[in-house]
């Protein structure tokens, strides 16, 4: 049976990311839901520790069970799928979101608007994530805010300048966030604002903009990844709704293994 092998060979192990991520939670609580995971283990390292390992078995056509997640640039560099979710751990279609502290719309009309009209799409973020693969991120932004300009333009049109006035955006320290809040930045700083990026945690996101320490993000991950948090301080800040769709969570493998499920993992 070469799922016995496949599940033998990962060494009944998820690859998984820093611990703090929403995706790290849901599997944690994947492990508790499916019986067939009883006996596996959550490894969490990083980001990179992930993708360095999932580059390595996919050299060598060897088996690994990655956390994983759409925007990312791992999906065009290498042949990969979902696991199905029968018990619906990791949700379905997610939208990534965003949030602003109460009272921005009176104090930075200006901002809010541009934070309002924001919306673009998967394939927008992954272009940046992979020039930033090679370059600094802010720099891939720059030159995504260059190459699309009808886009930035339809945010910020018609936004009355400001002059240099502080604007705190909160993000968290994934590559997929670093390039939505990097061009956000762009598009404020072509308004005149003067941007500082905080990146902390999920939790922490949700916390600074309910307590007014920040004044947006746009790295909500909804309803799943960061519902929970979100729920935790819901009421607390304006939800301007969606800037992104077709983002997803889950466990993901290359397609060279013979699996389909999370079920098809062997205890
Ligand atoms: N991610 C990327 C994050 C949000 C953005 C899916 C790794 C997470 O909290 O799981």
């Amino acid at each position: 049976d070469t799922t016995i092998n496949v599940s033998e060979k990962v060494d009944y192990t998820i690859t998984g990311i820093e611990p703090g991520a929403g995706i790290s939670q849901a599997t944690n609580k994947a492990l508790e839901e499916y019986e067939n995971l009883a006996g596996w283990e959550h490894e969490e390292s990083s980001t990179v520790a992930m993708l360095t390992a999932l580059n390595m078995a996919y050299e060598n056509e060897e088996p690994i069970v990655i956390a994983g997640w759409t925007p990312h640039f791992k999906f065009a560099q290498y042949d990969l799928k979902y696991l199905e979710d029968p018990e619906g751990v990791y949700g379905g279609e997610e939208y990534i979101a965003t949030i602003v502290r109460e009272g921005l719309k009176e104090d930075m009309p200006e901002a809010y608007t541009v934070l309002e009209r924001f919306e673009w799409d998967v394939e927008d973020m992954e272009s940046i994530m992979l020039a930033g693969q090679e370059k600094d991120i802010a720099d891939a932004a720059q030159e995504w805010v260059d190459e699309n300009r009808d886009k930035v333009d339809s945010w910020i049109d018609g936004v009355e300048s400001v002059d240099g006035a502080s604007i705190e955006l909160v993000l968290t320290p994934w590559d997929s966030e670093r390039a939505s809040t990097n061009v956000v930045r762009i598009a404020l700083e072509e308004v005149g604002y003067d941007v500082e990026l905080t990146p902390v945690d999920p939790p922490v996101m949700f916390q600074a903009i309910a307590s007014g320490d920040g004044d947006a993000s746009v790295a909500p991950w909804m309803p799943q990844t960061h519902g929970d948090f979100y729920s935790e301080y819901e009421g607390e800040f304006e939800d301007l709704g969606e800037n992104l769709h077709g983002a997803k969570i889950g466990l993901v493998v290359p397609t060279y293994m013979d699996i389909d499920s999370i079920e098809d993992l062997e205890p």
